[in-house]
């Protein structure tokens, strides 16, 4: 069984295995082959259409699935190998651990925002950005540089506690759970860490950018916390909804894939943070 764990908490093997892992699937084409997917959802939800990766109910598991699938390409590469999450409510600085030279490599430089150092600079010859919004070809950060600051402990307690999972109409404006979560609402959660790393991070090619994984790991981490916290309360919308994914319902790209399949994670990995069955 995988066990996902803190990314604040790997060993420098278990580093070294996850990027290496992850230079071997953008060697191999696999890597770019999720950048585009996401980039063509995301392009195409829209509030007042069909929307389903994003501003929709099924944010959640449908990033839970496109996670699944990913981690199941890493491990094809290295079995070992699981998606670590990162609290940004502890390792909330341009300092952390995490943006080392050994782990992701760190900000971009003032001039263009290009990540100079770590296994994803361009210089390295490693990490070609090709799927984007513009025509730079080496990744970009610019972290905590747009006055924004990562969200806080107290932030998240607040949104976990809202009992209502998504509400009408289902889009960027609802008021529940799922959307101030995703960060349309509120103090902007999902939308504000993208945002705080800038570059890549803050377009629709937002996997360009590895941290996107650890940071969506960590937003599925907390969709769990939400459940664990409301025993009682569902995913929204049951049945008969426009536009959007509802619990029984197919969800894109997959054939036969529905929100209810996705709403245990325990069926698929545990967090380090609980204790196995
Ligand atoms: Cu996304
Ligand atoms: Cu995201």
């Amino acid at each position: 069984m995988t066990v996902r764990k803190n990314q604040a908490k790997l060993t420098p093997e278990e580093k070294r295995a996850f990027t290496g892992a992850l230079l071997e699937l953008k060697r191999n084409g696999t890597y770019d082959r999720f950048v585009r997917a996401h980039n063509t959802f995301l392009m195409t939800d829209s509030d007042f259409g069909d929307r389903v990766g994003h501003r929709a109910p099924s944010f959640l598991p449908w990033h839970r699935r496109f996670l699944l699938d990913f981690e199941a390409e890493l491990q094809k590469v290295d079995p070992k190998v699981s998606l670590p999450y990162w609290d940004w409510t502890v390792d909330r600085t341009p300092a952390s651990s995490l943006w080392a030279a050994d782990f992701l490599g760190g900000s971009g430089r003032d001039r263009d925002g290009q990540v100079l150092d770590g296994p994803f600079a361009y210089a390295a010859g490693k990490w070609a950005v090709t799927v984007g919004v513009d025509k730079r070809p080496y990744l970009v950060r610019e972290l905590g540089a747009r006055g924004v600051q990562l969200p806080t402990k107290a932030e998240v307690n607040a949104v976990l506690a809202m009992p209502v999972y998504d509400a009408a109409p289902w889009n960027s404006s609802s008021d529940g759970f799922r959307n101030h979560l995703e960060g349309w609402r509120g103090a902007g959660l999902h939308n504000r860490v993208h945002v705080w790393i800038g570059g890549q991070m803050s377009s629709a090619a937002s996997p360009n950018d590895p941290v996107f994984w650890m940071h969506h790991a960590f937003i599925d981490m907390l969709w769990a916390e939400w459940q664990r916290r409301n025993p009682k309360s569902a995913y929204l919308p049951g049945a008969a909804t426009p536009n959007v994914v509802d619990l029984h319902r197919p969800m894109r790209p997959w054939n036969n894939v529905t929100p209810a399949d996705l709403l245990d994670h325990r069926k698929f990995y545990t967090f380090d943070t609980e204790s196995a069955r």
